[in-house]
Order: C-alpha cells, then structure tokens, then sequence
C-alpha cells in the first residue's frame, strides 16, 4: 500500500492495519460513525478491518481476539459492555496493539475515550423541553441501562427530575437490539395506553425517538405529544420536520465527524504522538422550528451550515488530512 508523504512512521510507508470492532451496526447513526471512520483511514491510507457488530457480547470479544492475531497495529472499540472486553483488550494492549474506545468505558490508562459530550448533549435536549413546557409535566423516557452513553444521559435526566419535582416520570421503557425502533414502539404503546396523562418524551437515542413517533402515529395522538431526543441522520431530519410530527427537537453531533475523530485518534497513538484521554466531540442543539426555517432536508445540509457537522479538531495533526466530507 502506498505511504502518505509527510506522515510519520509507519504511515509514510503505508500499509496499516486497523480493526473496528462495533457491538451496534444496524441503524442510521452506528452505519454513518462506521462510514466517516472508512473516510478517515483511506485518507490516511490504512487497512481497516471492519468487525460488525451484532449485540453480541461474546461475539465482539472474540472480534479483539481475531483482531490481535490478523497482526493490527491499531483497534477502535465502538460501543460493547465493559466486563466483557476488559480482559480481551489488556491482551491486545500488551501485544502492543493501540486501543481507542468510543462510548465504552474500558477503564483502561492506555485506552483513551471518544465521546459526545453525553452530560451536555442531555442537558440541551432537556433545557429545550422545559422551554418549550415549562417545569410541570408528565413524562415518559426511554432507557436501558449498560451503555456508557445513555448511562450518562441518564445521570442528568435524574439530576433534571430532581431539580424539577413536578417533573414526573410516569413510564420508563426501551430496548436496544437489531429492532431497536419496533421493539420500543410496542413498548411506547403499552407506556400511553396506560399513562393516557403523558405529554412529553425524553427519548435520548435517535433509534428510541423513531419508535416512539411510530407509536404515538398508531395511536393517533401525535397531536398530544413532544419527543426531544439524541442523534440525526437524513431520515431523522425528514421525520422532525415533517407535518404534524411530534419529534420537535433533538442534540446531535455528525456520526460520521465522530467515526472519523476515532480513527484519527488511533492513527496518533500508533505514531506514537499524544492523545488525550478523554476526547469530547460536542453536540449541537436542532429544533423542529429551527430546521424547517432553514430549509435543513439532510445531513449534508446541516454540515454546510453548521461547521461542527462538517469537521472536528478534535485529534488532528498537520500530517492527518481531515476535510472529509
Ligand atoms: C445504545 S447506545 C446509542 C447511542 O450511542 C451513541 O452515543 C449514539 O449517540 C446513540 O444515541
């Protein structure tokens, strides 16, 4: 494979090899992280191996295994539980293998961390709603507890209910699965058919959103409900802004930007440069109102108006190209 002019060791001979090892494939955000993270290494000519992920802890673990054997310099971790990977990724660390982890919690001191500033990212989705609501209201929120974002998110939903006593939660639902959607909507019909008094919905993972708009259309109450939630893709932008949907805002960063940032943080810790920690990529707050004013129909037109949807600074050096999109 041919090297990249300028670039440090081993990139400027070329050929690297690095897995990406997801526990979460299907759906809009986990296809555009895997997509800008493929963007990223062609940029920089490396190998990558991608290991679909099939919410399979056992399967995933034996990915970092087949991984350290195919010879990669280089592993990104995207998502996946903790107590099953520990062990396997302290093997790769000591074969010498780069490990990056993006929303899974490694505990690790060699494995930074990728993320989207989740604390953040709840507290707008939930500032919107008390703007738009007030502080008095009867709530539904979807969450299912292990994943180290909606863990976070979670953190602030009950600091939020805390602060807020007539915030009430009268339902909590979710599943996350290769049917994350459909599942929670099923799930979101028994919450309303029960709690007929429910107006608004804290549902903070764009696949838990759409679930919750199909159920609230089944049910013919869309009228009566505010969904604020995380994530966007194009399909999401044409669910928000279209006529009459109740998904009125959401906090999002560009997965694709996200993927790309992975990578990038790699490819620094196999030259063997610094990389921080912990590596925030921020959200952005998109309301229902504001995207149909600015006539947003796509991901390409928010990253044309919106910088942070286009490109990060996270993790870049001058011999890393990374104007991708
Ligand atoms: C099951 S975890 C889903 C979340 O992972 C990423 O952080 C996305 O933002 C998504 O909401």
């Amino acid at each position: 494979a041919a090297g990249l002019e300028g670039a440090p060791a081993p990139f400027d001979k070329g050929g690297v090899k690095v897995a990406l090892i997801s526990y979460i494939s299907s759906g809009d955000f986990f296809q555009a992280y895997q997509a800008g993270a493929g963007a990223q290494a062609k940029a920089l000519g490396i190998d990558l191996r991608v290991f679909p992920g099939k919410q399979n802890a056992a399967e995933q673990r034996e990915q970092v295994q087949q991984a350290i054997n195919l010879g990669v310099q280089g592993i990104v971790v995207d998502h996946g539980l903790p107590e099953s990977l520990g062990d396997v990724v302290q093997q790769a660390v000591d074969a010498g293998v780069k490990v990056v982890a993006f929303d899974v919690n490694l505990n690790n001191p060699s494995v930074p961390q990728v993320e989207q500033s989740d604390h953040e990212l709840a507290r707008l989705a939930l500032e919107q709603a008390v703007k738009d609501n007030g502080t008095s209201f009867k709530a539904g929120y979807v969450y299912v507890a292990g994943f180290a974002p909606l863990d976070r998110r979670n953190e602030v939903w009950d600091k939020f209910k805390a602060d807020n006593p007539d915030v009430v939660e009268k339902a909590r639902f979710g599943n996350v699965s290769d049917t994350t959607a459909t599942s929670t909507a099923d799930q979101a019909k028994a919450a309303f058919t029960a709690n007929p008094d429910i107006s608004i919905i804290f549902a903070p993972y764009d696949e838990f959103a759409r679930g919750v708009k199909l159920a609230a259309a089944d049910l013919g109450i869309a009228d009566k409900l505010k969904i604020y939630s995380a994530d966007v893709s194009t399909a999401d932008i044409q669910e928000i802004v279209e006529d009459g949907s109740p998904w009125v805002a959401t906090v999002a960063t560009n997965p694709a930007v996200v993927g790309a940032v992975s990578v990038r943080a790699v490819a620094l810790k196999i030259a063997g440069q610094d990389v921080p920690k912990q590596i925030l990529v921020k959200p952005a707050l998109l309301t229902q109102e504001a995207l149909r004013q600015a006539g947003v129909k796509t991901i390409e037109d928010l990253a044309a108006k919106v910088p942070a949807f286009s490109a990060s600074d996270a993790v870049t050096a001058d011999w890393i190209p990374a104007k991708l999109f």
